[in-house]
């Protein structure tokens, strides 16, 4: 017999609801999206064709509706790895844990899981306003190191050469985790790919001085100028590694698509950020109701 996981790991309020997230299991669909700006769940549901669920526990909204008749949730993470923990350890644990016996199900859903968010682009040919599709999603924040992870022969030689080349592992330790290879063939057309860099910050872990020295002050530089093979880095910012990262270990089949907001070669910054990221939105879920 498996033993239930205790109240202090899995934690359900009296809703029934799973702690930070606030939702119930049959309120979440088996295709999500997620945006770290919590207003731009509304900027999303918008675009479904009937709302049936809104939830809202300090950052994290939920809204469930259907687009085009399929079934999809759209959580805001608010910013950051940290917050991505809890994000996708509770959207498994809502699929793949029975809430009444608190054992893992037997039969596990793979859920579809597609970031929407805005990003520093690091090629002077990825403009701002375009749009870019992570096909790694490489950490130099530390969450994955919390967990066991394997990576295949592409990522490990990725990331030796990434080391290498960056000398980036003073600090911590990067990890490096493949998209969703079922999900990221339908999001080619009208998309840059390459590999996307999550930092564990937005000032100094991106580079940027405001009033303090860094202690990697060629950061930009040597990211933008990385290659091996056909690979190079396209963007970076905040979320992407850790979803990739327990998507993969949890089986679900993971996709961030960025809008560029700031490309940090030309040092230019989008006029109107919040149109770029409506188009995003738009061509995405016409993608995802047509797979
Ligand atoms: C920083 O401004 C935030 O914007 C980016 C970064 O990843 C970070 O969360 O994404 P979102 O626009 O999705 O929040
Ligand atoms: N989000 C980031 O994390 N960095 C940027 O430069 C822009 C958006």
């Amino acid at each position: 017999m498996t033993q239930a996981i205790p109240e202090s790991e899995l934690i359900i309020n009296s809703r029934g609801a799973i702690y930070h997230l606030d939702v119930r299991p049959e309120e979440l669909a088996d295709t999500i999206i997620t945006v770290g700006d919590p207003d731009r769940v509304a900027e999303v549901s918008k675009y479904f064709d009937q709302v049936e669920v809104k939830r809202q526990h300090r950052e994290f909204v939920t809204h469930t509706g259907t687009v085009k008749g399929k079934r999809i949730s759209c959580v805001g993470t608010g910013i950051g790895p940290d917050n991505i923990d809890i994000v996708m350890n509770e959207l498994d644990a809502l699929k793949n844990i029975d809430f009444e016996d608190r054992v893992v199900k037997e039969k596990l859903t793979a859920l579809t899981i597609l970031r929407i968010g805005t990003c520093g682009s690091l090629q002077e040919d990825i403009p701002v306003d375009s749009m870019v599709v992570g096909t790694h999603g490489l950490g130099i924040d530390n969450l994955l190191n919390y967990y066991r992870m394997e990576n295949n022969d592409e990522e490990k030689e990725l990331l030796q050469h990434f080391l290498a080349f960056t000398q980036l592992d003073g600090n911590s330790r990067p990890y490096i985790s493949s998209a969703g290879s079922s999900v990221l063939k339908h999001f080619v057309e009208g998309f840059h790919h390459g590999i996307t860099v999550t930092c564990p910050g937005f000032y100094g872990p991106q580079g940027r001085v405001l009033r303090l020295g860094l202690h990697y002050p060629k950061l930009v530089d040597s990211l933008t100028t990385f290659r091996y093979g056909q690979h190079r880095i396209a963007n970076f910012e905040m979320e992407t590694s850790a979803i990739y990262g327990l998507g993969k270990l949890l089986g679900h089949q993971c996709l961030s698509i960025n809008t560029v907001v700031a490309n940090r070669v030309s040092k230019t910054f989008s006029k109107d950020g919040k149109a770029s990221v409506d188009k995003t939105i738009q061509y995405v879920l016409s993608i995802l109701a047509a797979i």
